[in-house]
């Protein structure tokens, strides 16, 4: 999948773009039989709410630890828009899955992605960017992710100590070009950029709200300083392998 001029033009100005129904219902379905299988590793790449970390808030790595996230995660249909973002060839540094299960999941502060990697793994220039897939329906109930539009081009707020923002930050620039809810149907894509200003609520619906996160860095931005476990920052620093587009389908056929 190739974005149009416009969608280049959004992702520069806007700093997001959303792909509804990237991935069909079929393709969706192998992903979702593919979670209880990253989710019962309960190794330390799988972390609790704080409140009860008996509910699981979000799984990483799950790219190294199953096929069906590998396949997801080099899939052309991921990896060929963030390449054209990046204007070049990329590597997959970080997936997590966000849980957000029905009733219990609390959300996310304000923060900009790049903050995180910059003080936890050393990455040097924001040259990065994110896909969100979108296991579940995402809608204005069920906790979706809230950006900033433009909020990308104030570059990085620097936060030494935590993820979180100045309020006064976030309320500026809430002012300036408000705020959008990103929804669609399961799997639907959007793609942000790294230095997006993006949060998101509770999730207190009878509906999880499952999204698998792709991190993809320039080729070119690759000096990290991980302070952190392989599964936080993958030391694979080399280009992605090239899969088909049927890969999801083609691995539900050998089973
Ligand atoms: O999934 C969400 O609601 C927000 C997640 C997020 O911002 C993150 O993982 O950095």
């Amino acid at each position: 999948v190739q974005l149009t001029g416009g969608q280049l033009a959004e992702m520069r100005e806007r700093g997001f773009v959303l792909l509804p129904s990237l991935f069909s219902p079929d393709e969706v379905q192998v992903i979702r039989g593919a979670i209880p299988r990253v989710l019962a590793s309960r190794g330390p790449e799988v972390i609790g709410e704080d409140d009860d970390p008996s509910v699981i808030k979000m799984v990483f790595g799950a790219h190294v630890q199953d096929d069906v996230f590998r396949r997801v995660s080099f899939h052309p249909r991921l990896v060929e828009p963030a390449e054209q973002i990046l204007g070049e060839s990329a590597h997959l540094f970080q997936t997590r899955l966000n849980v957000k299960p029905a009733f219990r999941a609390t959300g996310w502060p304000w923060h900009q992605d790049f903050n995180q990697w910059y003080r936890q793994d050393g990455m040097q220039t924001p040259r990065a960017v994110v896909a969100g897939l979108f296991v579940d329906d995402v809608n204005a109930c069920n906790g979706p992710l809230m950006v900033i539009p433009g909020s990308h081009r104030r570059g990085h707020l620097v936060n030494e100590v935590s993820m979180e923002l100045d309020e006064a930050d976030v309320e500026s620039a809430a002012r300036e070009s408000g705020i959008v809810p990103l929804m669609g149907p399961p799997g639907t894509v959007a793609l942000f950029d790294c230095l997006i200003i993006h949060g998101s609520a509770a999730n207190i619906t009878p509906w999880p709200r499952r999204i698998f996160y792709l991190n993809f860095s320039a080729l070119s931005n690759h000096e990290f300083r991980p302070l952190r476990e392989w599964f936080h920052c993958d030391p694979d620093v080399r280009p992605i392998p090239r899969l088909a587009d049927d890969c999801l389908l083609e691995w539900r056929a050998t089973v």
